[in-house]
């Protein structure tokens, strides 16, 4: 299996996440990436190439244009107002104000565009949220063309991000342009399936009125767990799209055996809608030892998991998500792709 991955994830290494009322250095770091390259190697998966040029035409149609034009400016705009630290929300439309009204004032901008103020952005986000995007992309097309499954080792993650809201570490959703492109390319049905820790709302918002676009996650309870107000199993699409999402919350403590039941769950609803291509929303913050998230998966559960996955039979692209028990997240990345390879 190829690896898609662009060194210019560099350029976004906010300094700054808040959290528990700090600042403190973001989770979602440079480093995490190195840990996965490395076991890449150690294995032998080191079929690693810098992916092609993002293409922008699917991304327009997908995402809000206003929205990729603010991710692109924000930083400039930032500064040229005579901030002194990095692009932070303070605010948001919250309940009984204006949800659609895109302020003119930067301050109100990024809040408009924002959903969760632990995520800053730097003067180097937009190209490494590109270069990330180049990846997935890179990745589906290597599998339109043939190839069983590709890696797209992205960074910053995706799914988070919907389509004109940034936060929870993500910008642009990488998972949901490559199911896009999927269905662009001619796949009837097409299934992203999130298996990070945290539910990919981001990805549920996109498609949530599509029948075409089967989204499955498995994640933390909404009532513990970030992004909090979205992600219960009731939340099952809308319109065309009803029966189309399906949400697996569990509880804190959850072990490999109820999350394999919700896997293998997914896995039946997957199969049984027909689908042609599989999108895999590839966190590995499940882990036990992860410092921001509350399940208990062993490292080996990953690589069982991949084998589970594998058993669909379908073109698949391997989006990387979260993880930040860093020593172990190249481990638990590659258990799932060599699971998946058997
Ligand atoms: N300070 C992904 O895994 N909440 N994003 C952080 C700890 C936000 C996770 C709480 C978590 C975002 C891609
Ligand atoms: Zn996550």
């Amino acid at each position: 299996m190829r690896t898609f991955f662009s060194e210019d994830h560099r350029l976004h290494f906010p300094q700054a996440e808040l959290t528990g009322g700090q600042f403190v250095t973001p989770y979602e770091r440079p480093s995490r990436v190195e840990y996965v390259l490395n076991r890449l190697k150690e294995q032998g998966l080191a079929d690693i190439v810098a992916p092609d040029a993002p293409d922008m035409a699917p991304v327009k149609k997908l995402l809000d244009p206003g929205f990729l034009r603010f991710l692109e400016t924000a930083w400039d705009e930032w500064k040229a107002a005579g901030m002194k630290g990095e692009v932070i929300a303070a605010g948001m439309p919250a309940r009984g104000m204006h949800p659609d009204r895109c302020p003119e004032y930067i301050d109100g901008k990024v809040g408009y565009y924002c959903h969760a103020s632990e995520t800053a952005i730097t003067g180097g986000t937009w190209r490494a949220a590109l270069s990330s995007l180049a990846s997935a992309q890179s990745a589906q097309a290597q599998v339109a063309a043939g190839a069983q499954a590709a890696f797209a080792l992205c960074r910053p993650p995706g799914h988070h991000a919907t389509a004109d809201q940034y936060g929870g570490y993500c910008f642009i959703n990488n998972a949901a342009v490559v199911a896009q492109m999927f269905r662009d390319d001619g796949a009837g049905k097409v299934a992203v399936l999130d298996i990070d820790f945290h539910h990919g709302n981001g990805t549920q918002n996109i498609f949530y009125d599509r029948a075409d676009v089967l989204f499955a996650s498995l994640h933390g309870d909404p009532r513990h767990a970030y992004p909090y107000y979205l992600g219960y199993a009731d939340e099952r699409g809308t319109g065309a799209g009803e029966g189309a999402n399906l949400n697996y919350p569990m509880l804190p403590g959850t072990p490999y055996g109820p999350w394999a039941e919700a896997l293998d769950d997914a896995i039946a609803k997957i199969r049984a809608a027909g689908v042609e291509a599989l999108v895999v929303s590839l966190g590995v913050d499940a882990f036990k030892d992860d410092p921001i998230s509350f399940f208990k998966l062993e490292s080996a559960d990953f690589a069982d998991a991949g084998r589970r996955i594998a058993g669909l039979g379908l073109p698949t692209v391997f989006c990387m998500e979260g993880g930040y028990a860093i020593e172990a997240v190249g481990i638990n990345t590659v258990n799932v792709l060599e699971g998946f390879l058997g």
